[in-house]
């Protein structure tokens, strides 16, 4: 099945070095290896019969390469959102020029202040999001983010976060019903009626997998989750994410598929 026809990338820039990080993964990210790391992510999109366009680096903002926190692309209507995180909040006009390729002014939609959203807190199911509410996303950025989804047809739930940064580290929809879970997603209540694989504790890191028409990209490195997802019966892509790793960046952060 094919769903997405463009993906929108940005190239890492210098500064990722100083991009905000938990710690959880340490050590600061090489940045040679990361510009290699991100063509083989390119490569491995492209192999997923999408369109790829890829922004340059902006220097002016160390986390930039994380694409999906400051815009959600549906097939409706595009929302630039507002990042929670302060140094991420210049990202909206650079992301929102490139939006202009692909929407039309009127379809294009944004979370004001106080509200904040960040697109790493928002996982599509078909017509149905989730949005987690974390320290990134607050409850008015939810509530703005609802009424928007729903001009267009679209439902939304809210998924409260306990631990981890956003909504998709610990959650990933691979379509056809079939969803990654891990740590605090495992048992809720919200994803009962989902085919889950619980991902193991020490691999909890690859439940940030992505489908891309009908192919699974999954990071380098987690044996568990591979096999998993090839047992579902998906042709899956391996990337290696270690250098993003280290900002709490996963596969679906660096990407915006639409
Ligand atoms: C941040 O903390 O904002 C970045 N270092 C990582 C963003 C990861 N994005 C995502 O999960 N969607």
């Amino acid at each position: 099945m094919k769903r997405f026809t463009n993906v929108i990338v940005r190239r890492p820039c210098r500064a990722m070095t100083e991009g905000i990080t938990s710690g959880l993964y340490p050590g600061k990210p090489d940045y040679a290896l990361a510009l290699i790391q991100h063509d083989a992510y390119i490569d491995a999109l492209k192999k997923c019969q999408v369109n790829v366009t890829v922004l340059p680096a902006d220097e002016e903002f160390p986390d930039s390469c994380f694409v999906e926190d400051p815009a959600v692309l549906t097939e409706r209507c595009a929302i630039i959102t507002n990042p929670g995180a302060a140094s991420r909040k210049g990202e909206i006009l650079s992301i929102k020029e490139a939006v202009r390729n692909f929407y039309p002014e009127d379809r294009i939609e944004q979370i004001m202040s106080p509200g904040t959203l960040e697109g790493g807190d928002v996982m599509m199911c078909r017509d149905h999001f989730f949005v987690g509410r974390s320290e990134r996303t607050n409850e008015e950025g939810i509530s703005q983010f609802t009424r928007i989804l729903k001009k267009y047809g679209y439902s939304c739930s809210e998924v409260k976060l306990e631990e981890v940064l956003h909504l998709k580290t610990g959650v990933n929809y691979l379509e056809q019903n079939n969803l990654l879970v891990s740590g605090e997603f495992t048992d809720k209540e919200e994803f009962s009626s989902f085919n889950r694989y619980v991902i193991p504790e020490d691999e909890a890191y690859a439940a940030n997998c992505i489908w891309v028409n009908d192919k699974v990209i999954v990071p380098e490195g987690y044996p568990a989750v591979l096999e998993a997802v090839k047992a579902m019966g998906y042709e899956t892509i391996l990337v290696d994410t270690s250098e993003f790793r280290k900002l709490d960046g996963g596969l679906s952060c660096l990407s915006l598929r639409f």
